[in-house]
């Protein structure tokens, strides 16, 4: 107990929220012969993030496999700092959802050295070697920002004069902010008359969609769409265009992007044009993917999750059931 809380408080003081979901922990075959799976999560930034972790959180307990979780609220050294932490603590397999792309190799040839398995999720790194993680489970952001963009092409298919998008980016230097921008781009490049007026990133999060919005409004003389890289950004966005005496979803298209409950509500509203939809319910296939890996089995390299996207109707219909 007394390893615990040093543990615990080393954590708080390093910045880190280290949660130990379950179990005694410590040793690498875990309690009573568990797999432990020490995860990194990129922090909580948005409804995603929560269901992303819920969903790995409740897998495990299922599954069980034995969670020692983090919490690197959105710092990349809080997440190399929680993989280290794992290395150290032996366990058997290493999971992460890397927040930028770039920067991993030296934690991930110390894991690799220590023979501890990697699995990436959620987001991809830009390393080359890939022989510092076993397989990579997550969606295909390019795809989802090709998907914003033909939905804009289709809705503005008729305009005849230019069409002035404002973008909310994702985290600058993240796998989904570079690729949903890359997506979009490749798309509307297609007709001059669609032009990205302004771009910037809200960094996932609510808050600063929102302040990013208001700033847009303030210095652009004609918006005709907004492209979110995520619902909170978007969401966040509602409110500064309803402050601004602006009506969204109609004086200002929106699109965006992951499929929250909040954001299908505000599509179901008319607030919102188009979601994407990106799934963050990536547990129970993580933990497959774990006892896999730790039965020395091999496994995909790259594992793509399946995918919709919602218009007002389909969001009307999804709304009862949705689980996040
Ligand atoms: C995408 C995920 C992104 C979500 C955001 O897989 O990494 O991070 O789109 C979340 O909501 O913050």
């Amino acid at each position: 107990m007394l390893k615990k809380r040093w543990a615990a408080a080393a954590a708080a003081a390093a910045g880190l929220v280290l949660l130990t979901a379950c179990g005694s922990g410590g040793s690498s075959g875990g309690s009573g012969g568990a797999i432990t799976l020490g995860f990194a999560q990129v922090g909580a930034e948005s409804g995603w993030r929560t269901a992303n972790t819920k969903s790995i959180q409740d897998s495990a307990k299922t599954a069980g496999i034995e969670l020692k979780f983090s919490d690197a609220q959105q710092k990349q050294e809080n997440q190399i700092s929680a993989i280290r932490s794992y290395i150290q603590q032996k366990v058997k397999v290493i999971a992460f959802s890397p927040v930028v792309e770039s920067g991993w190799e030296t934690v991930l040839k110390e894991a690799k050295t220590a023979n501890i398995p990697v699995i990436l999720t959620d987001r991809a790194i830009d390393s080359p070697d890939k022989t510092l993680y076993k397989t990579f489970l997550g969606s295909d952001f390019i795809a989802e920002g090709k998907k914003a963009g033909q939905w804009l092409t289709k809705e503005f298919g008729s305009a005849t004069g230019q069409v002035n998008i404002v973008e909310l980016q994702g985290t600058t230097g993240s796998a989904p902010a570079n690729d949903r921008k890359k997506g979009f781009a490749d798309v509307i490049s297609a007709d001059p008359k669609y032009k990205i007026v302004a771009s910037q990133t809200g960094e996932f999060t609510r808050a600063k969609g929102k302040e990013v919005m208001e700033a847009f409004l303030k210095s652009q003389p004609k918006i005709d769409v907004l492209y979110a890289h995520n619902d909170d950004m978007a969401l966040g966005a509602i409110e500064a265009i309803e402050a601004a005496g602006k009506v969204p979803g109609k004086d200002i298209k929106i699109v965006s992007v992951d499929g929250v409950k909040d954001a299908l509500q505000a599509l179901a509203d008319g607030k919102i044009n188009h979601v994407v939809e990106c799934n963050p319910l990536l547990g129970p296939q993580l933990m497959d993917l774990v006892k896999k890996v730790a039965a020395g089995e091999s496994v995909p390299e790259r594992i793509e999750t399946q995918e919709t996207e919602f218009d007002q109707a389909s969001a009307k219909a999804a709304l009862p059931q949705r689980q996040y």
